[in-house]
């Protein structure tokens, strides 16, 4: 019997006062146990299960969600209370082998580290704040006591620098949470995480595999590290803290039942589609669906502060992509691509203004194809920028001499790859009368072999991927990477070897 029917008999049977019959179907502990032992996978597939009940005697089942690139919070127990320790501090995080930038987090890491617990556990979080100025952890949608809601000003005081404050509560919800600052532009600058809360009992049908996947956005100037939390455009997209290709890829076996739990926690909504599967949306930030109301998609767009939870049978063998499919979502320090400045080697502008309609509205023609105001590198970061600086988009050049004597201390974006190797070589892949071609260029800058970066992303889950596939994946865009037993085994026994990521 699905969970939500035994909540509906036994409420029916309560309310209705039939005593014989909630005895019947209200379980001790012990009787809940049993049938989940029963139900419990068997052979091979056991192991996975063991060692995940919450607390020993716990009747919950579960199997961990991971985070592909942060880490999950540690806890002890306290006389059957759940503690864990959450520190707001300034963190580094490397959202691209060349790109590392200077945010807000949690112990370390931003997105902040993925707490999970039980339905049902008290929980108790010693918050400490490590920050240079005032701050409150809010616990979204928690169905908790006023006092605990972590709104400063409102339901607290503030939790000053230096400051610490103990949150706990009872949790009686089930599903996808979050946790973040609830100072606006603290959540902007990355103050959040996940909070899962795994039902007592496992939903049905259960999955193999559990990811979490927290979309952001950042505006960041060009050569700079600190994005601008009040700007409202952006030029970087990253699903937990990594943008496309430094994501790391969900590794699932062939057959597998898959939850991916999508978290949004940012300025823009995100379309999020898979490809090469229909899934169902099974949950939202307020936990399970009703299976009635489950219908079949591969796009699903999670709006700022929503959850979503979808889930398929991984049953089509291949590396498919998972990406916001808003097309400004799908690059990385997002430039414009059109006009002069990618055809000549006098640089770029780094960063017009929003007023200057982000190089499109002022110059002389007022027109994006205005030869003494080309396109401008990041859309409307503002602040000072405009034309600052220079920076070399890296026009077509027939080779390295060429481009340093024509355009010295250019940013080579083919990060350190030879240009002659067939992977790499993008003036190859260009007909020679492209300048002569309206629009032209459109992705030949943007993606292909010069951004190949294939080598500074090498990791285990990355194994075996067509070489050249990193100059093709930018922003909010990963892999699920669907694997037949040979391949799977291989890569997890590589990731054994060499465990290159936390989560
Ligand atoms: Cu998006």
């Amino acid at each position: 019997m699905s969970q939500s029917r035994r909540d509906f008999f036994q409420k029916a049977f309560t309310g209705a006062g039939l005593a014989a019959g909630a005895k019947a179907l209200v379980l001790s502990p012990r009787e809940v146990a049993a049938r989940e032992s029963a139900n419990a996978p068997r052979g091979p597939q056991k192991a996975k299960f063991k060692a995940l009940r919450s607390k020993p005697g716990s009747a919950s089942l579960w199997i961990p969600a991971r985070t592909p690139d942060v880490p999950d919070l540690p806890f002890t127990w306290d006389n059957g209370v759940k503690v864990f320790h959450l520190v707001a501090e300034p963190v580094k995080r490397q959202i691209t082998p060349t790109k590392t930038i200077d945010l807000w987090g949690y112990n370390g890491t931003s997105p902040g580290p993925t707490i999970q617990i039980t339905q049902g556990d008290r929980v108790r979080i010693i918050f400490e704040n490590h920050l240079p100025e005032p701050t409150a952890m809010h616990w979204h949608g928690f169905e908790i006591p006023n006092d605990m809601d972590g709104a400063p000003g409102i339901s607290q005081e503030p939790v000053p620098p230096g400051g610490r404050f103990v949150y706990e509560f009872t949790l009686h919800q089930e599903g996808t949470y979050f946790y973040h600052s609830h100072m606006a532009m603290q959540e902007m600058i990355g103050m959040l995480g996940a909070f899962i809360m795994h039902p007592k009992a496992p939903y049905e049908p259960r999955v193999d595999k559990d990811f979490v996947l927290l979309l952001q956005e950042y505006a960041i100037l060009p050569n700079n590290t600190i994005p601008n939390t009040m700007n409202m455009e952006f030029n970087w997209l990253v699903i937990n803290g990594k943008s496309g290709p430094a994501c790391t890829p969900l590794i699932v076996r062939l057959g597998d039942r898959v939850r991916i739990r999508l978290i949004n926690l940012g300025m823009d909504h995100h379309p999020i589609h898979v490809h090469g599967h229909t899934f169902y949306v099974t949950g939202t930030e307020a936990g399970r669906a009703p299976e009635s109301t489950w219908r079949p998609e591969n796009t699903v767009l999670v709006g700022v502060a929503q959850a979503r939870d979808i889930e398929f049978v991984a049953n089509n063998p291949g590396d498919w992509m998972l990406h916001c499919h808003l097309p400004h979502h799908m690059m990385n320090q997002m430039s414009s691509t059109v006009g002069p400045m990618t055809r000549v080697g006098k640089g770029m502008p780094a960063g017009a203004a929003m007023e200057e309609g982000m190089g499109m509205l002022t110059g002389t023609p007022g027109a994006p194809m205005g030869e003494d105001y080309g396109p401008s590198l990041g859309r409307g970061m503002g602040v000072g920028s405009t034309l600052d600086q220079t920076t070399g988009n890296t026009p077509l050049f027939p080779s390295e001499t060429a481009l340093q004597a024509t355009q010295p201390g250019a940013a080579n974006m083919q990060h350190g790859h030879k240009r002659s190797t067939p992977e790499t070589n993008m003036a190859a892949l260009i007909s020679p009368n492209a300048g002569s071609v309206p629009g032209f260029p459109q992705d030949a800058y943007m993606e292909g072999p010069m951004m190949n970066m294939d080598h500074m992303v090498e990791k285990p889950e990355n194994y075996g991927l067509r070489p050249g596939w990193s100059g093709y994946m930018q922003g909010m865009m990963t892999l699920v990477r669907v694997l037949p037993p040979d391949l799977y085994d291989k890569v997890l026994a590589l990731e054994r070897k060499t465990p290159s990521h936390a989560g």
